[in-house]
């Protein structure tokens, strides 16, 4: 309850804050970001996503934090139409179930989208197994009214839910993202590498993307390569930072 009205209050006076982690290529290329979300309380102290996300879940404030983000996100890649480094370089959110199901959802992409006068495929929405599992059929038909307005999806933590593979194939998917757990333990744990292997595997032979998450050393690196992988996303290439600063990174190295 403490944590539900200090945020309340902390969406009421915008004090959530946007930061950007990069996802690189194969040559350690920045090609994508994505938005994480940071939260400083002044009495609380920082209190991460894995611990407010929930509670804004089942207090309903995700739905102002959602929107919130995605105008932020927008807004960003307004901006970067401006830079030419950065103009093509695409930025993914991560979308909770509670937002996605709400009625309003894609009518609210739309506008944010048509507002900042994007091009199409540079906003990228994460979803989660968890959003498969109820109602398919309208996640497929929200996903494809998305698709066609130039959002593309990432199957985010991919390996740890409930997802069926005839679902998979059911689902307008740009990517799939290996649940930073399989990386961590990869080099130490055969289970996990070859659960790594077969959804490097599984996506080529869907025609999907597929990036590694939480890569934090070379030899992890390494490894996927040998695997197959092309994109990654880690402390190994970046810890998330504030937008201002993360840009002026990007431009500085580019
Ligand atoms: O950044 P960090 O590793 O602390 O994030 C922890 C969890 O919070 C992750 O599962 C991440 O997807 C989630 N998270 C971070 N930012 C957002 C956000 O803007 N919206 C939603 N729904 N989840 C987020
Ligand atoms: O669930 P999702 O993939 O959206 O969450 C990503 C979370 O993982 C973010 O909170 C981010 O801060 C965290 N993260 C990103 N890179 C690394 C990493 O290399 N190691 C660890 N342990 N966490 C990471
Ligand atoms: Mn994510
Ligand atoms: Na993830």
């Amino acid at each position: 309850m403490l944590i539900e009205s200090a945020l309340r209050r902390a969406v009421q006076h915008q004090e959530l804050e946007a930061y950007l982690q990069p996802q690189v290529n194969e040559h350690g290329e920045v090609i994508a970001a994505e938005l994480l979300l940071r939260w400083t309380d002044p009495d609380l102290g920082t209190i991460c996503p894995a611990e407010f996300i929930p509670i804004a879940e089942a207090s309903g404030l995700i739905i102002p934090i959602g929107t919130w983000v995605i105008e932020q996100a927008c807004r960003t890649l307004r901006d970067w139409q401006q830079i030419d480094a950065l103009k093509h370089i695409p930025l993914a959110v991560n979308i909770s179930p509670r937002q996605f199901r709400h009625g309003g959802f894609v009518a609210q992409v739309e506008h944010c989208l048509l507002e900042a006068h994007l091009p199409e495929g540079l906003l990228e929405l994460e979803i989660t197994e968890g959003m498969l599992i109820d109602n398919i059929d309208v996640t497929v038909k929200r996903m494809c009214k998305l698709g066609d307005l130039g959002v593309r999806f990432s199957l985010d933590d991919f390996g740890t839910g409930y997802a069926s593979l005839a679902y998979l194939k059911k689902l307008p998917l740009y990517q799939l993202k290996i649940d930073q757990s399989f990386v961590r333990d990869m080099l130490t744990d055969a289970n996990d590498e070859v659960i790594t292997k077969t959804i490097i595997g599984l996506a080529e032979n869907l025609n999907f993307s597929v990036i590694a998450e939480g890569v934090e050393t070379v030899k992890q690196l390494e490894h996927l390569k040998a695997l197959g992988c092309k994109k990654f996303q880690g402390y190994l290439f970046g810890k998330p930072a504030p937008i201002v600063e993360w840009q002026q990174r990007f431009i500085e190295s580019s």
